[in-house]
């Protein structure tokens, strides 16, 4: 089993979208180990998004993901953090497949629904981010 880390990003949580998407990651398997709604300061914002503090478009980024309340998850299963992706769809939601999160809930490519780790290393970082080993249940 493996654990990843997703975001439901304030554009699906205002959206009302956040208990579809739950649905779907009930639907496709996963178990939910962790979740919380959080409402990130800027500060927090820039700390999760740190490795890419130096691309053109890491303003936008973090003054989108503190303009609202988001949940934080942590998704179990096999293969959890391709799987989480593949969910996802693709980063920039005009080219993500049918049937995927980022299609059906994106509204752009900033607003682009969901966040998922990509690899174990960016999975730990995250998970640890905002979580305690104690709410991992
Ligand atoms: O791993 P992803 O979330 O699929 O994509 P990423 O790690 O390349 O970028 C992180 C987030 O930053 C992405 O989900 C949306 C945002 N982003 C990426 N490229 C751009 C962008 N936002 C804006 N405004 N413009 C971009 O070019």
């Amino acid at each position: 089993m493996e654990r990843t880390f997703g975001i439901i990003k304030p554009n699906a949580f205002a959206d009302g979208n956040s208990g579809k998407i739950i649905s779907r990651i009930y639907e496709e398997g996963f178990k939910i180990v962790g979740l919380k709604k959080l409402y990130l300061s800027k500060v927090e914002a820039e700390g999760f998004y740190y490795v890419h503090k130096d691309r053109p478009f890491f303003d936008e980024l973090t003054e989108f993901m503190s303009s609202g309340p988001c949940v934080v998850m942590v998704l179990e299963a096999e293969n959890a953090i391709q799987k989480w992706r593949d969910l996802m769809g693709a980063t920039n939601p005009a080219e993500a497949a049918e049937g995927t999160l980022r299609k059906e809930f994106g509204a752009s490519l900033g607003e682009n629904a969901t966040h998922g780790s990509d690899a174990p290393e960016t999975a730990a970082f995250e998970i640890g981010y905002f979580f305690s080993g104690l709410e991992l249940l």
